[in-house]
């Protein structure tokens, strides 16, 4: 989408993966400006698993950025469009998306999931309707009081499933929960995880980005 200097926000995201390198995390701290992203060097490849992650949007005012992506993708570390990513992705993407393009009747923030096949592309225009998985309105998700937080949990050819804190802690709200064959829930067998960013700082007013990178993987069943 068109980027305009009118909003802005920060975007903090707390990773704990012990195989995301350091460098990795300085080098979306620097570029956190623009476009933003972190992903794994090597790829996840258990069956089933679970990715927490905390994070935190907020804003300078009224201004606001347009979110941040979480992946398991084929493809990796590429800057683009999405989020800040590369677009026509292989591989699940999660939005949160808190800048509403044009969406009538859906109220932002917004979180949805779109399994991409390496061809389509995301609906920029429709804050991704097209080819929404499952979502859920998330008001609240942005300049929360308590860490907010979501929770990727995958078991291979029977479920995936989002739930998310926003509201009060410990309280996990259901965003989805896909079955298969119901849903398309098939990650590629070799994913890299990653988060990306996209964000525009109005540079008279808002102070230096802190996007600080941080899932925290829990266990693997
Ligand atoms: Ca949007």
């Amino acid at each position: 989408m068109a980027m305009t200097t009118s909003r802005a926000s920060h975007f903090e995201l707390t990773v704990l993966l012990q195989w995301v390198q350091p460098s990795i995390i300085h080098t979306w701290l620097s570029a956190a400006r623009q476009k933003g992203w972190i992903f794994s060097r090597v790829p996840l490849t258990a069956t089933n698993w679970e990715v927490e992650v905390e994070f935190k949007i907020h804003g300078d005012g009224n201004l606001h950025g347009d979110g941040f992506a979480m992946w398991l993708t084929k493809q990796r570390a590429t800057e683009g469009p999405v989020f800040g990513s590369a677009d026509r992705f292989d591989g699940l993407g999660i939005f949160f998306d808190t800048y509403k393009n044009n969406r009538p009747g859906t109220s932002f923030p917004y979180v949805m999931a779109m399994m991409g096949d390496g061809q389509t592309t995301y609906d920029q225009a429709h804050d991704g309707k097209a080819n929404e998985l499952a979502g859920c309105s998330a008001r609240g998700l942005r300049g929360a009081t308590i860490p907010t937080k979501a929770r990727l949990t995958y078991f291979q050819d029977k479920s995936l499933s989002l739930d998310l804190q926003y509201k009060s802690e410990d309280t996990w709200n259901n965003c989805f929960t896909l079955t298969a064959p119901d849903a398309n829930i098939a990650i590629p067998s070799v994913a890299y995880l990653g988060f990306s960013a996209e964000t525009v700082l109005e540079a008279a007013r808002a102070p230096v980005p802190t996007v600080q990178a941080a899932p925290r993987m829990t266990g693997h069943v």
